[in-house]
């Protein structure tokens, strides 16, 4: 494709303005399109000039009229699952850049469209390499002062056993600032077990446990559930004037909101690697046994929807 020179550019447009202008012009009434020329010119190009082409405020995305849809949020991981064919591996543009063994494309239970991914984890086994998988090249290198909004929906059955603890849930891993060196997990647990605070936080970095939730936000079976997670990175806590901020939600409902705890151990270090269960437990499951994942979402950018205290969050 041959390039425009700034002049020549400047000469085509200026051909399309007066060809915009010739058609506005040939409109039989003049309240056809309200419009002044200089709005004309501002958004003249060459699909707005098009005679057959769609009305300019319709080609424009920034177009606002009363009942223009919600903003979507921008996301670099969408992973719905819906793209490859049933019975295929989790992995692709629409799912893992890693999907581990037992993590396949089903529609026994489906959040959101045909497919959702059917999470395995098989007897006896602790799941590493089986049981999830892993999000890397999509989200890449995330820095201090970096924000991350990380949702998904999840279908426990009620005959699917946790392991004897807590489970690993959403963990995005941390590293110094060559890169050589984990400093661990942002990690969020399930903690089914526990009856009073079922959600369980941990930065390994830091090595303090949080214990969050209340009983009725206890994973609940047989239902499709939303899971929310926020990072601020730094590596100072609000609580000492840096931004460093957690914060979990439940189904739309906010469950922690964390601000004396760091998110990275040096001021140059980084996150990368968001890992979705990915390990069952020391002790192996108890059976072969699955749980299922949709609509697994990422944003690095604020998303417009807000909480009930008003928080940006991606909901649902
Ligand atoms: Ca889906």
């Amino acid at each position: 494709m041959e390039s425009l020179t700034p002049v020549s550019y400047r000469r085509s447009m200026r051909s399309v303005l007066l060809i915009a202008l010739a058609l506005a012009a040939c409109e039989s009434t003049p309240e056809a399109d309200p419009r002044s020329s200089d709005a004309l010119a501002a958004d003249a190009g060459p699909t707005d000039a098009a005679p057959d082409g769609p009305r300019p405020d319709a080609a424009r995305p920034d177009a606002q009229t009363p009942d223009a849809a919600a903003p979507e949020p921008v996301l670099v991981v969408d992973a719905d699952f819906e793209d490859r064919a049933l019975g295929d591996a989790c992995g692709g543009p629409d799912g893992f850049d890693e999907s581990f063994s037992r993590s396949v494309r089903d529609d026994t239970h489906v959040f959101r469209g045909e497919h959702a991914c059917r999470l395995g984890v098989p007897q006896g086994r602790n799941g590493f390499g089986s049981f999830g998988g892993i999000i890397n090249g999509k989200l890449g290198r995330l820095h201090a002062g970096d924000e991350v909004w990380i949702r998904l929906a999840l279908y426990v059955p009620a005959d699917f056993e946790f392991n004897e603890g807590r489970s690993k849930f959403v963990r995005l891993r941390t590293f110094e600032a060559a890169g050589e060196e984990s400093w661990g997990y942002l990690d969020w647990y399930l903690a089914t077990r526990d009856d009073r605070n079922p959600h369980h936080w941990i930065y390994e970095g830091t090595q303090q446990w949080r214990r969050k939730g209340n009983p009725a936000q206890q994973v609940v079976r047989d239902a499709w559930e939303t899971y929310e997670v926020y990072y601020h990175l730094d590596d100072v806590p609000v609580s000492e004037g840096g931004d460093a901020r957690i914060r979990l939600w439940k189904n739309g409902e906010l469950v922690a909101e964390i601000t004396d705890q760091r998110t990275l151990v040096e001021p140059d270090g980084f996150a990368r690697g968001l890992l979705i269960f990915t390990y069952f437990g020391n002790e192996g499951s108890p059976r072969d046994q699955n749980l299922w994942l949709d609509d697994l979402q990422v944003a690095i950018e604020e998303p417009p929807l807000r909480d009930a205290a008003g928080n940006p969050f991606l909901g649902g």
